[in-house]
């Protein structure tokens, strides 16, 4: 239920960025935040990129058949769209707070997004690791459906539409992503060990990495949510 009046404020700004493997819960507990704190916006690249794939931008030509392979679209092409999106919402600044889903997911983007955020004083200052076993992920991709224009997030068993292949708020259809079938899901495991993974090691040493673990969402979030109120919401 999104009750805005019980929202939570923030103290200070939040820059947090989310890693987890593919279907981890990034998505879903990005959600949870926006629905618990006030002040956070929220940008997912892989949101971003189905939009441009649906519009049929240049942008998602490029990354049509990429993403459909399971691979990792360009370091230098997602680190310019992400920071077209963090300009356009005005967020490079040191006041906004915002979540980032799924971007930085190399070193490279990592050093990208610092040369952007470092010189404002503005780097993230939370990155949180999503650790969910592998066993259990797999059994997840196979019932999701996303709605593209929201990136709404639903799953027939887990959090199903209110009306079968519908958006709950829009009424829109939803969709299957092209890239969750099994073959495909299985190279997208492989990036996320091989690239994504070292990512945390560089922010282990930064001093700004948390960990949440568990086998489902419902005991992931609390755990979050502890680390922001603790974190961000008190002086
Ligand atoms: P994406 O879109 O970033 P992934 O692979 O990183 O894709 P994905 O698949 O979107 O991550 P998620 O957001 O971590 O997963 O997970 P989710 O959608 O919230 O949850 C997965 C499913 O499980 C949903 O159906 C949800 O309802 C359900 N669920 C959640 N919790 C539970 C639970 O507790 N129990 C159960 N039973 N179900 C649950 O990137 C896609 C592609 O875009 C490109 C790449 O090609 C990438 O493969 N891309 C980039 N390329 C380069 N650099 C980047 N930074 C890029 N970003 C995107
Ligand atoms: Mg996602």
């Amino acid at each position: 239920m999104k009750t805005a009046n019980r929202l939570i404020s923030l103290a200070k700004p939040a820059r947090m960025l989310l890693i987890g493997a593919p279907g981890a819960g990034k998505g879903t507990q990005t959600e949870r935040i926006l629905n618990k704190f006030a002040g956070i916006g929220a940008l997912s690249s892989g949101d971003i990129l189905r939009r441009n794939i649906s519009q049929k931008t240049q942008i998602g030509v490029q990354a049509e058949s990429i993403i459909k392979s399971g691979k990792l679209v360009d370091d230098e092409l997602i680190a310019s769209v992400v920071k077209s999106e963090l300009e356009s919402k005005s967020w490079l600044n040191q006041k906004n707070s915002w979540i980032l889903d799924g971007f930085p997911r190399t070193e490279g983007q990592a050093v990208l997004l610092h040369e952007t955020l470092g010189p404002l004083n503005a780097d993230l200052n939370m990155v949180i690791h999503l650790k969910v076993p592998e066993d259990i992920i797999l059994e997840r991709i196979e019932n999701r459906y996303v709605h593209i224009p929201s990136g709404r997030v639903y799953n027939l068993t887990f959090n199903p539409p209110k009306v079968s292949g519908r958006d709950d708020i829009t009424g829109e259809p939803l969709s299957k992503r092209p890239d969750d079938i099994p073959a495909v899901f299985k190279q997208r495991l492989d990036s996320f060990r091989d690239v994504t993974e070292p990512l945390l090691e560089f922010y282990d040493k930064r001093g700004v990495l948390k960990v949440v673990s568990g086998i489902s969402s419902d005991i992931i979030y609390p755990q979050l949510e502890k680390l922001i109120a603790e974190s961000f919401c008190q002086n």
